[in-house]
């Protein structure tokens, strides 16, 4: 184990930067292996006099350091590996330095770096400092300008802001010149260089000015770019009605690279995205992606607003932005494709990940308090969770004062890097509401879980509700407080009516008593309607209230839900060798009376027949047997398939979609119902529904399609697998987004040879470990979703995790610290796995020269 144990950043600690940087010029000469920096820095004092000027820089080459044009000789400076400190400076200069960096050996895909033969960058959060020496911290706004010069097989020149001037160099060189006159931050600096198309359109905003669009794609691409530019235009226009924000510069820009970390990023006036978050066609996307282009398009435009304009004071206020931004994204999302779904959906992610991180090791508030490396807090705790606390506020203030609230944060913060305390006293201020109680919401981590208790008289008329709410300790925070969780709640009568409306309680102790008059008849309580709250609920109602709920919530959230709790409450009694036939059999009933449900649109319909997924179960069994739940889940599943197998195959059937490719939600919905048929029907793998399954993917006219086949093909196993995978392998094995999700569909395969089958990829020719994509393709989707082969009694599978994340590790440490999750549960696991697991997390932790992003997280996995 490494012994210098780095130190943590607090927020206790903060302190303003003592200078301001007004002007920041930089100029680049872009050279693969050797690319020349030149900063001018216009630096002015702010705080006390004869403090000395810090700035970070790492893996820069220092060529030179001036100040006022006078060179520094090397005792007026100390440039160690992390900083550049000169010690004596006036109260105002100009601090110039030239570095010289190499973008070609960059494969930690942050700073600047090539893909594909062209330079882009990646900042947020602390990659500006391996461009340039700098204050890399996000509460030091400058005014940028850059000239980029490179050489002319690299056309486009692009990057922050409005394009002032370009022309030619000698020799093949050429040059061009860009001014942001929005001051900003340096993790939203970006540029980019190389051989692009274009797809050029035009918006114009609210107030009638005119902005050029122009989304950048490699050569031969630009017809897949077109619904990430109608998904823009549509974003532009929402965020103007729903939040009165318009753009700003003449100018935006968006770029898609291949080789990226994550998804996307928000730099000023020129996003950059990862290529699977940007392109398609009917072809090669599948719903689902044309479903996060749209969302992926909106959040990082929306960003403008909310993390451009406004910014972060520090890095632990990353929840103002991102929370803020996915709850934004998130109601552009459900306007276009409908309410209902999209909580569902959303409410998936939410607990797939957030729940499952709350309750490990690494559960955080969604504003921490210290860190190691801020790479490692771009979790589902501060986007999902950050996101759920604004919907509780809206909730909680109505959507009038809200919107109020909104718009005093900007006018009041526009300009400004600012922190989470001064949000929320907008949204005070605007409702006149005491929100003192709030702050709790992201200051403590775990999930809370609610507990409501009904007790109906029948003389009286009168429902009595107890509520109460318990936060298990999570690491460093052994006592909780109560929240003030929102919770909604409705009443319907046993035969499905509405009894009473939706009302909003507000559970602000850890118990209280709701008393309702009037209540004419024996209810069914429908609580924390649309998920009304980031909670766990336990209710004592039976299995015959959520059948009313299934067939009658007029909450649709609700409805689905219900579904949800049956499936799951006899998938568990299953796998610890209790299994309810009788009742498998009245869910089989249930479910396919709401198939048959004329009211519900298909992409419902689609939701209510997924069962619970594995992660889902594993989260709410301990000690976990993952084989278990799996074989459970199966049986429930092949039960299913049996008990409904001709109303699945006359949907699956009436699910064909005829004519041509529509992205829309409706014609997706429809895809969606056929896919999850599919997948019901592969576990009832008999010679017809076989013919069916396979004639469906060899009849696939797009993605899709082409993809659920794939699925339940590889499920089938043996023959009818290797025949299907060789030959998607054969027909798209030029298409590298399509090729991820080869390997991604490989890596869910629940056969029980399918362990080897992973690991034998990674020898495969296709497997490129310094591409995120794909690694994740393969690696992660194998260790997140694919419960029962990972967990192999051997450990084989844990092993294969730890190899990919320490080789992976000496490259790009932020991609390996993203996969140490899956061994982080291990607490949770039936022993003789948990062990297993904490094996390999301690032969991670003693690998000599670990990165401080996998040192942190292994760290906390092991404490
Ligand atoms: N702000 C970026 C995420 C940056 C992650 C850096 N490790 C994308 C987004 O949330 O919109
Ligand atoms: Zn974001």
């Amino acid at each position: 184990m490494r012994t210098d144990t780095p130190q943590p950043i607090r927020l206790t600690d903060y302190s303003p930067f003592p200078f301001a940087i007004e002007t920041t010029r930089l100029v680049f000469e872009l050279h693969p292996s050797a690319t020349r920096v030149r900063a001018e820095l216009a630096v002015r004092r702010i705080g006390a006099a004869g403090e000395a000027l810090t700035l970070n820089g790492e893996r820069l080459k220092l060529m030179s350091v001036a100040i006022d044009g006078q060179a520094l000789s090397a005792n007026q400076y100390v440039a160690d590996a992390e900083h550049l400190t000169v010690h004596e400076v006036p109260d105002q200069f100009v601090l110039t330095t030239e570095v010289e960096i190499d973008p070609l050996a960059n494969k930690a895909l942050t700073g600047l770096y090539m893909s594909g033969g062209r330079f882009c960058t990646q900042c947020e959060a602390e990659g500006f400092r391996t461009i340039t020496y700098f204050p890399d911290r996000p509460d030091v706004l400058s005014r940028f300008s850059v000239r980029i010069e490179a050489d002319g097989g690299l056309p486009h020149l692009l990057s922050n802001g409005n394009l002032v001037d370009q022309g030619a160099l000698e020799g093949s060189r050429h040059f061009a010149e860009w001014v942001d006159p929005f001051p900003k931050p340096s993790y939203l600096f970006a540029l980019v260089a190389g051989d692009l198309d274009v797809v050029t359109d035009s918006f114009v905003t609210m107030s009638g000015r005119e902005v050029a669009l122009k989304i950048f794609v490699d050569p031969g691409q630009a017809s897949r770019a077109t619904y990430a530019l109608d998904s823009l235009k549509r974003a532009m226009k929402w965020d103007e009605e729903a939040f009165g924000r318009e753009y700003d510069l003449d100018l935006f820009m968006i770029v898609a690279v291949r080789d990226f970390n994550f998804g996307a990023m928000e730099n000023k006036g020129l996003n950059i995205f990862n290529s699977s978050l940007l392109l398609a066609d009917p072809q090669t996307a599948t719903d689902a992606d044309y479903e996060r282009i749209e969302a992926v398009v909106a959040h990082e435009y929306f960003h403008n607003w909310t993390g451009n304009r406004i910014t972060c004071r520090d890095w632990f206020q990353l929840c103002l932005k991102e929370g803020f931004t996915v709850f934004r994204d998130q109601s552009f999302s459900a306007d276009m494709r409908g309410a209902a779904v999209q909580r569902i959906k959303d409410v998936r992610v939410l607990r797939a990940r957030q729940f499952a991180e709350d309750a490990g090791p690494l559960a955080h508030p969604v504003r921490p308090s210290s860190y190691l490396k801020i790479d490692n807090f771009y979790t589902a705790t501060i986007y999902e969770k950050g996101s759920e606390i604004i919907r509780m506020l809206k909730t909680l203030l109505g959507a009038e004062a809200f919107r109020k609230g909104c718009d005093l944060y900007f006018e009041r913060h526009d300009g400004q890097a600012t922190t989470v305390e001064a949000f929320i006293a907008c949204f005070a201020e605007a409702s006149g509401r005491d929100l003192s109680n709030f702050f709790a919401w992201y200051e403590q981590a775990g999930t809370p879980t609610v507990t409501i208790a009904s007790d109906y008289d029948a003389d009286a008329q009168v429902l009595t509700l107890d509520l109460r709410q318990s936060t298990a300790p999570t690491p460093g925070q052994p006592a909780k407080k109560a929240l003030p969780i929102p919770i909604a709640i409705g009443l319907l009568s046993l035969d499905g009516e509405a009894l009473r409306d939706t009302e909003v309680v507000v559970l602000d102790q850890d118990a209280m008593t709701v008393r309702w008059e009037g209540v004419s008849k024996p209810p069914v309580l429908s609580a924390l309607r649309n998920f009304s709250a980031p909670v766990n609920l336990k209710t004592d109602a039976r299995p015959s209230d959520r059948y009313v709920l299934l067939a009658s919530d007029t909450d649709l959230f609700n409805r689905w839900e219900a579904g949800q709790t049956l499936a799951r409450d006899l998938i568990l009694a299953r796998a610890v060798g209790k299994p309810d036939e009788v009742g498998e059999e009245r869910y089989a009933e249930g479910l396919g009376r709401a198939l048959v449900d004329d009211a519900s649109e298909p992409a419902f319909k689609a939701l209510l027949l997924a069962l619970p997924s594995e992660p889902d179960l594993a989260l709410i069994s301990e000690p976990t047997d993952p084989q278990a739940l799996h074989d459970a889940r199966d049986a429930l599943r092949t039960r299913i398939a049996v008990h409904l197998g001709d109303l699945l195959r006359r949907l699956f059937g009436e699910m064909q979609n005829e004519g041509e490719f529509s992205p829309d939600a409706q014609a997706a919905g429809r895809r969606a119902l056929g896919a999850a048929c599919a997948d019901m029907l592969s576990a009832d793998p008999h010679a017809d529904n076989l013919a069916r399954l396979t004639g469906r993917y060899e009849a696939a006219r797009n993605m899709t399609d082409m993809i659920s086949g794939l699925n339940a093909l590889i499920s089938v196993g043996g023959a009818t697998r290797d025949s299907a995978v060789a030959h998607f392998h054969q027909a798209w094995r030029n298409e590298p987004l399509v090729m991820d999700k080869w390997f991604a569909a490989q890596a869910r395969d629940p056969n029980p040879d399918a362990l080897d089958r992973v690991i034998g990829l990674t020898q495969n020719a296709d497997f490129e470990p310094t591409n995120p994509n794909r690694l994740r393709a393969l690696v992660s989707t194998f260790a997140h979703f694919n419960p029962a082969r990972f967990h192999d009694p051997s450990g084989a599978g844990y092993r294969f995790l730890a190899d990919q994340i320490l080789s992976v590790d000496a490259f790009n440490p932020m991609t390996a610290a993203r996969l140490i999750e899956p061994l982080g549960a291990w607490r949770r696991y039936k022993p003789e796995l948990g062990a297993l697991m904490r094996q390999e997390l301690e032969r991670i932790a003693a690998h000599p020269d670990l990165s401080k992003n996998v040192l942190e997280l292994v760290t906390k996995s092991l404490a």
